[in-house]
């Protein structure tokens, strides 16, 4: 084949360094930014099968996320907007690791498994964050896709959820949106401005928020979007990225795990403040007592909110429509008690990764999911929405349901249902703790946390490490469920989970119980646990 003749050409300038082995992580691939720029070219070239495989516009986007600066990785956007399906994470694998000469055979494979007609069209649309390093990386991409004469589009530096929602765009024909930045800040800004005109009368102060864009995309977004609000909310933009290093002691990342607030924000009590990672996918928020203490809402928090306010509005919309709450393991017992006990909405969790929860929460009419750390967003079954808009033009519906109904269409258009965003959640959480007359304490006194830690264990290999039940349970290395259950049993409220992460060269370990220094220890013993029994390197785990 012609194509593949070029291929073998293009490929020689995207050279495979020698024993190099990449896995399709829980979000893509991601490394050292000098080791990835043949597999930039080859999912350039993936996302062309892709695309005319599926007859749809691919994304590719070049981003390392929460990952230090010098980090950079690949995610590839399905047709609706969504992660790549899991089988063609297996493929991406596959072609990132072939060998130079295999490259056209294995390209051969992909082509025969899924019967791929060559000769159909392909679009892909690329974009890439604010690392040095992504503006080449995204130029290889371009390369692979015109290897196999695709139609590419770059829109050049956009937040990981502006690509997913782009993709959306173009594969609905406009319905969801126009696929321009333009259309996304309209879209979003126009049904922020409709829910926050319901909202009670708020001064200056209660409009203000304080942003730390980690230094990253989400800060240049941010900019761009602010005058699209009109003023009915007031951003303090911090690590703006004119000075500090992507991800730096700051960022969505940062503040959770760390739990404190980023460098280089100016607190005062009682102040709302958030924090975006360097992709604009996740976000935290917090803010700082009288006393000084920080208090954290992260992403089970976040969840909570958003379920109340929608299964409020349901109520008043009397429409029957089933709400749950989709998390990982990561989710605080508290939260989980809260949104089964007092809320009874029904709770499932999935494995790590918005993929697994984006698949779980489209099984139900209102699915809303969010990890721990802040990723996340709703998702609205097709019948919840037509219900919606049908009530909204009913003549023989009450005002107070066509007021709930009209809250609830402008909701649905705020939200990114592509993926988890940043922006489109800071802009939702606004709208509803204005319309609602709540400030962040009131938020943060719905339930409290229990106490947790993260930590992270090098160890030699982290594959060593499987787990099951969602990730609550190791199942090898020998021994090592055995000693952490061990471990939980001497602590009260405890629980504890140990899995390697899929983003970093790291087994993350998580712990939570009655107090901060009953976790602490806990968290301690449990890396001890990981570093012994699972091949750690360097130096053992001090206590904290
Ligand atoms: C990615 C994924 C998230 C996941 C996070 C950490 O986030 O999109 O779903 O929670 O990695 O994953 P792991 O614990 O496997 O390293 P991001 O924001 O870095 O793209």
């Amino acid at each position: 084949m012609a194509q593949f003749e070029k291929v073998s050409q293009k490929s020689a300038c995207h050279p495979k360094p020698n024993g190099l082995t990449l896995q399709y992580g829980t979000a893509g691939f991601r490394t050292t930014a000098n080791h990835l720029d043949h597999v930039m070219f080859r999912m350039g070239l993936l996302a062309t099968l892709r695309s005319k495989k599926t007859k749809s516009t691919i994304g590719v986007m070049v981003t390392a996320s929460h990952n230090p600066e010098e980090d950079n990785g690949v995610k590839l956007i399905d047709p609706m907007g969504e992660m790549v399906t899991p089988a063609w994470e297996g493929y991406a694998t596959v072609l990132a690791n072939a060998d130079q000469e295999d490259l056209c055979s294995v390209l051969g494979d992909i082509i025969g498994k899924e019967s791929i007609d060559m000769s159909e069209a392909a679009n892909v649309v690329t974009g890439r964050d604010t690392r040095p390093s992504s503006e080449n990386l995204s130029r290889a991409v371009l390369d692979g896709v015109s290897c196999l004469q695709g139609h590419s589009h770059d829109y050049g530096l956009v937040t990981t959820p502006q690509l997913h929602y782009m993709v959306l765009c173009r594969n609905t024909n406009g319905r969801y949106g126009t696929a321009t930045i333009q259309g996304y800040y309209e879209k979003l800004s126009k049904a922020f401005i409709e829910l926050t005109k319901n909202a009670p009368k708020r001064t200056d102060d209660q409009k203000r928020l304080l942003v730390d864009g980690a230094n990253g995309i989400g800060a240049l977004k941010i900019r761009e979007i602010e005058v699209f609000l009109k003023s009915e909310l007031l951003v303090e933009l911090f690590n703006d990225g004119s000075s500090g290093r992507l991800n730096y002691l700051c960022g969505a990342d940062y503040v959770k795990v760390q739990q404190k607030p980023p460098q280089g924000m100016d607190m005062t009590a009682g102040q709302r403040c958030c924090s975006f990672d360097g992709d604009a996918d996740r976000i935290v928020y917090y803010y700082k007592d009288s006393a000084g203490h920080f208090h954290l809402l992260d992403g089970d928090k976040i969840a909570t909110l958003i379920s109340t306010y929608l299964k409020e509005l349901l109520t008043q919309a009397g429409l029957n429509l089933q709400v749950a709450v989709v998390q990982t393991a990561y989710a605080n017992g508290s939260s989980t008690q809260y949104l089964e006990n007092v809320m009874k909405v029904s709770v499932c969790c999935t494995k790590t990764g918005v993929k697994h929860l984006h698949h779980a929460a489209q099984e139900f009419d209102v699915g809303v999911y969010f990890e721990a750390n802040g990723h996340g967003t709703v998702l609205f079954s097709k019948k919840a929405e037509e219900k919606i808009q049908q009530l909204a033009k009913d003549p023989n519906a009450s005002d107070e349901q066509k007021h709930a109904a009209k809250l609830l269409e402008n909701t649905v258009n705020l939200i990114n249902q592509a993926t988890g965003d940043a922006i489109s959640d800071m802009l939702l959480i606004e709208a509803v703790l204005a319309i609602r007359g709540i400030t962040v304490q009131d938020w943060d006194a719905i339930y409290s946390d229990l106490p947790n830690r993260q930590l992270k264990v090098k160890v030699a290999d982290r594959r060593v490490i499987d787990t099951t039940d969602a990730e609550r349970k190791a199942v090898t290395p020998a021994g090592l469920q055995e000693s952490i259950d061990a471990l939980v049993k001497k602590y009260k409220q405890a629980r504890a989970f140990v899995r390697p992460s899929g983003t970093e060269d790291v087994v993350r370990v998580y712990a939570e119980a009655d107090t901060q220094e009953s976790v602490d220890g806990l968290a301690h013993q449990v890396s001890l646990a990981v570093y012994r029994l699972a091949g750690g390197v360097g130096e053992e785990p001090k206590p904290l």
